[in-house]
């Protein structure tokens, strides 16, 4: 690929979801990555994305607020979010819009490029599709029509791996070329080691570390990680934490407290700075369902971390069967038990695991990837 030279700085506004999730995070350290290479970079979402906790000369954030009127059974947000658009780019002066998730921003955005036409302003729109946009919600026919038109309509569109390229062609009409542009990690983030006194307040010397990130959700199969450690624990000294929330948690702590386990595992909550956790682990578990990408699991192999995971989505775009970690079918929890056992009860090769995992994440750095991006915002101005 020709990597065009940026020879301006260029206005940038980004749309994500705020919360705890891979989209938000990618789309907030792609914004600022672009930030600190001198382009201007305007966030709008509802609230502060929760990695964007400082603040440069380069990067600003607009709220969407959502008035609350009794008038309303639903508030409707794509319309506030749809207005704060065209406000800030009219008045900000954006030279691109970069939406992540197809509903609502990318409609939103859509409608408000529409709106800007009407007043002589032409806004280019890149569109990121992240997964759930596609595999979960694409799927529901209420969804689809608008989904469809948010892509098509869209003046760039890109998937973060092949197999939800595909996935998304399969699912819907799209007469637009999607460009895979796969996630990134700053890999200056994931390489620092933690004191031995933080990994003493979790396990001790003779023990291993499994650790589980999530939101939490059905799609992730937290069971299927406690079904795999009750195994596992039964034949090695480990422990697992648990890191994040969401609508499964307290069925998981039941669980846990059904299976006995409660003084090997332990739930910590959403964590913001995950790189400490996964800095004293040492094998990252991710038998989701489904996932496009699977963020976490770059961000365990960036820490050194193996990775046990299934085979479903862009997973196995990330980790590499028999090299990074191993892959099972989804429910599988006999095989990912037995690798996991294989793994940690032979410390060479748990160490080889951890160093390739290190380098094939290397491929996903920052450096790599965001000329990608800052290529495709050049070729549509
Ligand atoms: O996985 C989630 O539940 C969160 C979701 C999101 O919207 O942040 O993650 C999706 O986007 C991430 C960033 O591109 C991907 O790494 C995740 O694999 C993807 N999740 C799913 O496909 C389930």
């Amino acid at each position: 690929m020709i990597i065009l030279k940026v020879s301006n700085n260029l206005k940038i506004g980004i749309v994500c979801y705020p919360t705890y999730g891979g989209s938000g995070v990618v789309a907030t350290e792609l914004g600022i990555a672009l930030a600190n290479k001198g382009h201007e970079v305007h966030f709008i979402s509802y609230s502060q994305p929760f990695r964007l906790d400082s603040f440069s000369e380069n990067t600003f954030f607009h709220e969407v607020r959502v008035p609350d009127y009794p008038l309303f059974d639903y508030t409707p947000y794509e319309l506030n979010l749809t207005s704060k658009l065209v406000d800030v780019v009219m008045h900000e002066k954006l030279d691109i819009l970069h939406v992540h998730y197809a509903i609502p921003h990318a409609s939103a955005a859509i409608s408000a490029k529409l709106i800007l036409e009407t007043k002589g302003i032409n806004i280019p729109i890149v569109t990121t599709l992240h997964g759930t946009d596609i595999t979960l919600l694409g799927k529901d026919n209420s969804f689809k029509p608008v989904i469809e038109y948010a892509i098509n309509k869209s003046d760039a569109v890109t998937a973060v791996s092949d197999d939800l390229r595909k996935e998304t062609y399969s699912h819907f009409n799209i007469d637009k070329d999607i460009k895979m542009i796969p996630n990134f990690i700053d890999s200056t983030l994931y390489n620092k080691k933690q004191k031995d006194s933080f990994r003493k307040k979790f396990a001790a010397a003779d023990e291993k570390i499994i650790t589980h990130i999530s939101n939490f959700r059905k799609v992730k199969r937290v069971e299927d990680v406690l079904s795999v450690f009750n195994k596992v624990q039964k034949k090695v000294k480990v422990k697992l934490l648990l890191i994040g929330d969401g609508p499964e948690r307290e069925r998981m702590e039941c669980m846990c407290r059904k299976l006995d386990l409660c003084d090997k595992i332990k739930f910590m909550g959403k964590v913001k700075a995950v790189e400490s956790f996964l800095s004293i682990s040492d094998l990252f578990l991710l038998p989701s369902q489904t996932e496009s990408f699977g963020l976490v699991a770059l961000e365990a192999m960036a820490s050194h971390v193996a990775v046990i995971s299934t085979n479903s989505g862009g997973l196995a775009e990330v980790n590499v069967e028999g090299v990074t970690g191993y892959l099972s079918d989804v429910g599988d929890v006999k095989q990912m038990s037995e690798n996991t056992i294989k793994l940690l009860s032979d410390d060479d090769l748990l160490a080889q695991f951890k160093e390739n995992a290190f380098h094939h994440s290397k491929k996903f750095d920052l450096p790599n990837i965001l000329p990608l991006y800052e290529n495709l915002y050049c070729f549509l101005l």
